[in-house]
């Protein structure tokens, strides 16, 4: 794409692999340096005692092009020595320790950010500060902030007796989703710490043309940011310019375990399950081709609608669909 690039002040609430992809795709059609992207952080987990924050490195290592695309997650031409050479400590390990875990993998090259992480968080950095920082040594222009510097942690709880534990109890969002590989049922999501947490991006919020809530899981990825204070009543003060992106197509999660999570927890697995989400804080849903047919039934609630290809299979696809977000805000497709 040659277009001559927009230079909006554009903020992107972001998760994982569906944010990261359609980030890509933006920095296609606007200056990097006018877009700022708010990472959730309710995913962040601590293993091996080293801080892990895998939305923020999906997002940082796709924009600079890094990611392992097959996966999603991880550097591309990564190894796996260390986590080779834990086997040797799970073999040993007494039962009720947590040392060596194993489901978890951390590539070797993955591995130096989270030894850079940790080290400054020791040193009494932000998470923005190690943010920003790890975001510069990958040549990043767009600002990237996780969604607060405070702790905020998602669990999840368990809706029936099973490998993970006992109907009530609390898991972290990682054991659910990686461990667990998102396969047992859950009840409830609780967002830990987010009622007190000092949310980041406030005043880009409010000084965007454009604010993007990407395709990403609108409970455990777009929720820990939405639990904020103050970020809702923010959103619903600038509506008119928030535009959302529809995770869900045909039904189905595009990625992840969004469409099951949606349906455990009460809400429609479709993309007018996700405009009843978003109607209070968003003024457009954009949706894909394959669910054309809810279009109405989402303008009902409020919204207005736009149809068209959201499956990021490649960047051009991802720029397209970015251009489309961009001109539905600013109303040139009204
Ligand atoms: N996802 C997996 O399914 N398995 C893994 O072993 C795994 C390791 C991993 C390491 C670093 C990182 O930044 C992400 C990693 N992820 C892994 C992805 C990640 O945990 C989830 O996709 C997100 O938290 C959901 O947004």
């Amino acid at each position: 794409m040659n277009a001559k690039k927009n230079s909006l002040p554009i903020v992107v609430l972001a998760g994982g692999v569906g944010a990261a992809r359609f980030l890509r795709g933006l920095a296609l059609v606007n200056e990097p340096r006018a877009t700022t992207v708010i990472v959730n952080t309710g995913d962040d987990t601590t293993l091996h005692g080293l801080n892990i924050s895998p939305d923020i490195d999906t997002v940082i290592y796709t924009l600079a092009n890094a990611i392992d695309a097959q996966r999603g997650w991880g550097l591309s031409e990564e190894s796996w020595r260390a986590m080779e050479s834990l086997n040797k400590y799970v073999k040993v390990r007494p039962e009720n320790s947590n040392a060596a875990p194993d489901w978890f993998n951390l590539g070797d090259k993955d591995l130096a950010t989270h030894f850079y992480r940790t080290a400054r968080r020791a040193e009494g950095a932000t998470a923005s500060q190690i943010t920003t920082e790890i975001a510069r040594a990958w040549d990043l222009e767009q600002q990237i902030l996780p969604m607060t510097d405070d702790d905020v942690t998602t669990v999840v709880e368990l809706a029936e007796d099973c490998i993970a534990g006992k109907a009530g109890d609390a898991i972290g969002f990682q054991e659910y989703f990686v461990k667990y590989e998102h396969g047992v049922a859950v009840r409830a999501v609780t967002f830990n710490g987010a009622e007190t947490a000092r949310p980041n991006g406030l005043k880009q919020l409010k000084d965007a043309e454009v604010i993007v809530i990407a395709p990403s899981n609108p409970i455990v990825s777009i929720g820990p940011i939405r639990a904020l204070h103050s970020v809702d009543e923010t959103l619903q003060g600038i509506r008119n310019r928030v535009v959302a992106i529809s995770p869900i197509v045909g039904g189905r999660a595009i990625k992840g375990p969004a469409d099951r999570m949606l349906n455990e927890l009460g809400y429609e697995s479709s993309a007018l399950g996700v405009a009843k989400m978003y109607s209070p804080i968003a003024s457009t849903l954009i949706i894909d081709s394959a669910d054309a047919h809810l279009r109405e039934d989402i303008q009902a609630l409020g919204l207005r609608c736009v149809v068209t290809d959201t499956m990021m299979v490649d960047s051009s696809v991802s720029a397209a669909l970015a251009k489309t977000t961009i001109d539905a805000a600013i109303g040139q497709n009204q």
